[in-house]
């Protein structure tokens, strides 16, 4: 007999549900080909780009790069959510990314999400042509960014997080983490459908490396089959960040460069992880290795 557990792509980490998507212009299947989020990030000071796509030319051509290599949706950011980091004022966050949405809107068809807590930039950047609200903070930041998504009708990124950027890697402290994690995203849900968001346009993020140790991180993503039962998709964002550049550096060293070779091989291990764990979405620098190793990773997943 071949029980639920035992049959292939059943109940045993493999099958992810399956979510559709459509608003605007846009359709997005997610849970059988995972979809893969390329990030642009327009500032100084990114741990893992920062600086290189800081004028708004070297970001559009970054972007259209990450189209050309398979991104199904590309993040732009404006403000840099590094640790200890400082937060931007909005006309600045404006002035990085809107020049840098407009131009891509007109030349890619994938959807451009605005990652942001601040309402205005969102706004802004909806106007642009930004079609998917990125919100680290899980719209806690500014009141007025659950109703704007709500009015826009588009889909948000609700994102756990300890605290703020500045605060968050100050000693965080779970008693159970992915416990409190899901709790927080529960609440989350509920919080942006009381502000009139549609279920079916809410995604939902762990925040890997968001107020979280080493070792948070490690467990987040192996027991991130707990978010399914939230009934909505999940996206997580592991390319680069200190726990995987933690494993590979040498013991001597503090750290070592995000763009190194091996840190790309271990953020393709941590977004197959997550894939395998039910994650529908992962969020990357990278995209032609990401989308090489899902490739495989997702018929593994789909064999029957
Ligand atoms: N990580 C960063 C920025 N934005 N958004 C979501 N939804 N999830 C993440 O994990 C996330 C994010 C920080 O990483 P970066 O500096 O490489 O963009």
């Amino acid at each position: 007999m071949t029980t639920r557990a035992s049959r292939p792509g059943i109940n045993n980490g493999m099958a992810n549900q399956v979510y559709e998507l459509s608003w605007g212009d846009h359709r997005l299947v997610l849970g059988r080909r995972t979809c893969v989020m390329g990030i642009v990030n327009i500032t100084p000071d990114s741990f893992s780009d920062g600086g290189r796509f800081f004028d708004t030319p070297a970001a559009v051509d970054h972007g259209l790069a990450l189209a050309a290599a398979g991104a199904d949706i590309i993040d732009i950011g404006g403000e840099s959510t590094r640790p200890f980091s400082d937060p931007v004022a909005a006309d600045e966050e404006i002035r990085r990314v809107v020049p840098v949405i407009a131009a891509l809107a007109e030349r890619v068809s994938v959807p451009i999400s605005i990652d942001t807590t601040k309402s205005e930039v969102a706004r802004q950047a909806l106007a642009a042509g930004a079609a998917i609200i990125n919100d680290v903070s899980a719209l806690r930041i500014d009141p007025a960014m659950g109703p704007l998504a709500a009015a826009a009708g588009v889909p948000v990124i609700l994102m756990h997080m300890l605290g703020t950027p500045k605060s968050m890697q100050v000693k965080p402290e779970y008693r159970d983490v992915a416990g409190e994690v899901h709790a927080f995203l529960a609440d989350a849900i509920t919080r942006a459908e009381t502000q009139g968001i549609d279920r079916k346009r809410i995604m939902i993020d762990p925040g890997i490396g968001f107020g979280k140790t080493f070792d948070h991180n490690l467990l987040l993503l192996r027991r991130l089959a707990v978010f399914q039962d939230l009934g909505v998709p999940l996206l997580v964002g592991a390319s680069r960040k200190a726990f995987i550049r933690n494993l590979l550096k040498p013991e001597d060293v503090k750290d070592i460069p995000a763009d190194l070779p091996a840190v790309e091989a271990g953020s393709s291990a941590a977004a197959v992880a997550a894939v395998l764990n039910g994650a529908h979405i992962v969020r990357v620098h990278d995209v032609a290795n990401a989308r090489a190793a899902l490739t495989v990773a997702d018929a593994i997943r789909s064999a029957s």
